[in-house]
């Protein structure tokens, strides 16, 4: 017998009332400021803020139902190629919402330094700092003190003048990656869209992933690496939405969600933020600087 999971009710009541709840507060804030004298031109542009805010964070709740009711009512493997770019309407704001199988995407934590190195090599660290970076993620993350053949733990960080050392813990963030000695914003920014700390695993589906996703595919298989790739289990999405009013008030959401597979709380939030755009102007670290005085020459990551 087929298994069929039910489908849970939509949030739409609830986002709706969200969505009014902000705009009564909203309208408060706009009286109280008229009443003090307070600039109202402030004020309209804090109303705009949290309409935006309240349409944005609708729409990622109800994108993430559309995940479940399309997962729990559809065959065995489902394409979510339509939910990568598309617009959900709140009210009279268009919510642009993308999502992401998190299973699609390379682990921080899971992955083996060798697939770390081959992922640096494809967005065009050359194969021997690779190697080196790769060894450095590892030893960063691995609780122990035993550095790798090509690593760095504590000594390191200290010979090349790092106020931080390793971490010895997972990685709770991408932008951790920028502690990472040797690691530097422009590697970071290139890596990080391969990258997730959400599916624990040490395997990745590319098949799920935007078609980006290739090139890495193509390296792996070079490389003989074929043992990384697993089907995804369609458990853990990301989430991006971003509302933008017509007055030009832009607010972008990112959660990323499990599906529980309870009806009574269908969806579990494991990350509720904002894009990770900052990620590109990182500020360097001391670690990130001294790649060089630590390992030698390595005048250019990129070449
Ligand atoms: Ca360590």
């Amino acid at each position: 017998m087929q298994m069929r999971s039910r489908v849970p009710t939509r949030p739409g009541f609830a986002l709706i009332a969200v969505f009014w709840i902000v705009m009564v507060v909203g309208l408060f804030a706009a009286i109280v400021a008229a009443r003090t004298g307070f600039d109202i031109e402030r004020s309209g542009a804090a109303v705009s803020m949290g309409r935006a805010r309240a349409a944005a964070d609708g729409a990622a709740e109800e994108a993430a139902f559309q995940v479940i009711g399309r997962i729990s009512t559809g065959p065995a493997v489902v394409s979510l190629a339509d939910l990568v770019d598309f617009v959900i309407q709140v009210d009279d704001i268009p919510v642009r919402v993308s999502i992401v199988d998190e299973d699609s995407k390379v682990d921080l934590n899971g992955a083996q330094p060798e697939l770390l190195a081959i992922l640096l090599q494809t967005v065009g660290v050359p194969v021997g700092d690779s190697r080196t970076l790769a060894d450095h993620i590892t030893d960063f993350r691995d609780e122990d003190d035993l550095k790798r053949a090509h690593g760095a733990e504590a000594a390191e960080y200290r010979e090349a003048n790092s106020v931080a050392g390793p971490k010895n813990a997972p990685f709770d963030t991408l932008e951790e990656l920028g502690q990472v000695l040797g690691m530097t914003p422009k590697i970071v920014a290139a890596i990080v869209p391969f990258l997730t700390v959400h599916s624990g695993r040490s395997q990745f589906d590319p098949d799920t992933g935007p078609p980006e996703y290739k090139i890495l595919v193509d390296s792996i298989g070079a490389a003989g690496l074929g043992a990384v790739f697993a089907p995804s289990r369609r458990r853990i999405f990301s989430v991006t939405a971003t509302a933008e009013l017509p007055n030009g008030t832009v607010f972008p959401r990112r959660g990323v969600f499990r599906i529980t597979g309870d009806p009574r709380q269908p969806v579990y939030w494991l990350n509720w933020g904002v894009p990770d755009r900052e990620l590109s102007s990182t500020t360097p670290s001391a670690a990130s600087r001294s790649l060089t005085s630590a390992r030698g020459p390595s005048p250019a990551l990129f070449k």
